[in-house]
Order: C-alpha cells, then structure tokens, then sequence
C-alpha cells in the first residue's frame, strides 16, 4: 500500500559544472529536479512507501525522469506520458556569491498539462498523507485544479494534506495572486511548512511564532516553520517548540533541503514520532541534504541519518 502520494513536475535539471554566467558555460551535469519528486525519494530512502503522480512528455527526458524516479523505490504507476507538449527543462547559474539561479523552460510543458480528470481518485484515496507543494498551482490553471481536486478527494477519504508552499515568485504573475492562492491551500491543509521568507512574503512578519499561529488560525493542524541553521519551531493548537537544527562542515548546494526536510517531518510522523522527534529528523533530513550537489542527491537513508546525528557507529571496512 502506498503510504504518500504526491504530485507535481519533474523537470530535467542542467547543472553547471562551473560558477558563473551562463553565457560562457558550456559543461553541465545533467540530473533532475522538482519539489514532489524529491519529496517521494526523500521518503523512499527513508523507508517509506511514496508515490509520485506527474505528466511527462513521450520524450527521451520523460523516460529518464520516470525511470529515474521508479529506480529510487517511488511508485510511478500513475505517471502519464503526452506526446502533445515536451517534459519540462531548467538550468541552474551558480554565481561566486554561491547563490543559485534558475532559468526555466516549463511553461506549456507535459506536467502543465495535468488535469483533475488525470489523477486515479481511488489510489490517493487508500493513502495516509497528500502532500503538494505551492509550485503545481502555478504552473497552469487545469494543475491548480488538479491539486484542488486531490485535496478534496483526501479530504474526503481521511488522507492528511500536507502543503510546502515552496515559494516560485518567477511562476506567478503577480503576487497578490499568489498570496491568495496560497492562503487558500493553508486552510485546506492538515500541515503546513512555510519558510521565514515565505512566512514575510505571504503574512507579513519574519517571526516564527507570529508566522506558526497565523497559519493555525486558518485552520491548519501543525505547523513547522523552517529556520535554515537553527533548525525549526513545530506548532499546533496546544503548543510551540523550537527544536535545534544540525550543523554541517560545508554547504555545497541548498536547492532540495526544504523537500528533503518534509519527507523527514512525514517519515518520522508515520514512524509514530512525536512532533518534536518529527521534527529532528526532518532538521536532519534537510541539513544532510545541503552536503551534496544535485537536488535529490544528498538525501539520506535512515541507516545515513543515524549515523549523522551520532546515533550509530559509522563501519567503513
Ligand atoms: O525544491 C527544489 C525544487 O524547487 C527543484 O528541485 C526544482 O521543482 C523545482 C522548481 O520548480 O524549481
């Protein structure tokens, strides 16, 4: 049985393989990148039962990116090729400030094309969690009804909705849009993992508190908001904790922590973890995950987390 479902696009990722403008790069890796597919294989690794749900185009980029993703364990069953629209591309500039950048090349690729009458209700139905992220309603408006049509579905079958707004300002035509899109998917959402950014951008505060209770207020059962370095505070209707994060030697590349550190928050919830064990491993999750370059690349094994954390002996011969 699937445990998590989740939906969203999967883009091939250009990665350069040296700083700098784009103009004068000629050599990049190439992976893949997109929020909900590193979440499933965040969970995947984690020993969970993950499912990710996508439209990709009938191209030789489509096939890496299911095969890809089928490899690391996620169920991909569900994932329809279109011959009408490519599979979707973005390359990344990394500048010697170490900032990524990101140039997309999505708009009317095959994910754009999800509709609500694509999505399998009886499969999302038999899960425990949706999780979606604030990308999938920006990319066209038949994928925000598709998502609207999944949170209805889990909501009438007891699947808890799990929601990243995983901010895209770059997606959206005006922010004003956004803002109310995404406080609309607060109050449909069991669980709600905002950033302190995202926290400023759609509330209004850089406070972690205030930015907790606002989105309770809406409606939400829990919320963490992450805190980079410092970890997270987890919040629900009787009480705010923050919980310290991990520290790593080097940052080598940030993109995928945040995905990385809700498949920690999920796992540990389904592995019964309280919220603040919840919490550590999802701290642990996205602090592991900043040491590789690659968006899904650095996510851990449990095996990987205990051994991070110092709670198991590392055997290397
Ligand atoms: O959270 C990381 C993702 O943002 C990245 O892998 C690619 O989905 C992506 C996007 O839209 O930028």
């Amino acid at each position: 049985m699937v445990e998590v479902v989740t939906l969203g696009e999967t883009m091939i990722l250009m990665n350069p393989r040296e700083t700098g403008n784009l103009k004068y790069i000629y050599d990049y890796k190439k992976q893949l990148g997109g929020a909900e597919s590193n979440f499933a294989i965040g969970l995947a690794r984690l020993g969970h039962h993950s499912a990710w749900i996508s439209k990709l185009g009938a191209d030789p980029h489509g096939q890496y990116i299911k095969a890809f993703i089928q490899g690391e364990g996620v169920d991909t069953s569900r994932v329809i090729f279109t011959d009408k629209a490519p599979t979707g591309l973005m390359f990344k500039e990394r500048s010697v400030l170490n900032e990524s950048k990101v140039y997309y090349y999505r708009h009317g690729s095959a994910a754009s094309k999800l509709t609500p009458e694509d999505l399998d209700q009886e499969y999302i139905a038999q899960a425990k969690y949706l999780h979606l992220t604030g990308i999938t309603p920006a990319l066209s408006q038949s994928c925000y009804e598709a998502a609207l049509e999944a949170i209805k579905v889990a909501k009438e079958n007891d699947v808890k909705v799990s929601f990243d707004p995983n901010l895209r300002l770059k997606l959206w035509d005006s922010q004003e849009e956004m803002k109310e899109v995404m406080l609309d998917l607060f109050s449909k959402s069991d669980i709600v993992l905002p950033g302190i950014e995202e926290g400023e951008l759609l509330l209004g505060t850089t406070d972690p508190e205030e930015i907790a209770q606002e989105i309770l207020n809406l409606g939400a059962e829990i919320v963490i908001v992450k805190l980079g370095a410092e970890g997270a505070l987890v919040a629900d209707q009787d009480s705010m904790k923050r919980v310290a994060g991990y520290k790593v030697e080097k940052v080598v590349d940030t993109v995928g922590a945040g995905d990385g550190f809700a498949a920690g928050f999920i796992a540990g919830q389904l592995k019964g973890y309280d919220l603040v064990e919840s919490t550590k491993l999802a701290n642990a999750v996205g602090a592991y995950a900043i040491t590789v370059l690659g968006d899904m690349e650095g996510l851990p094994t449990m095996e990987e987390v205990e051994i991070f954390t110092g709670d198991k002996k590392v055997v290397t011969r």
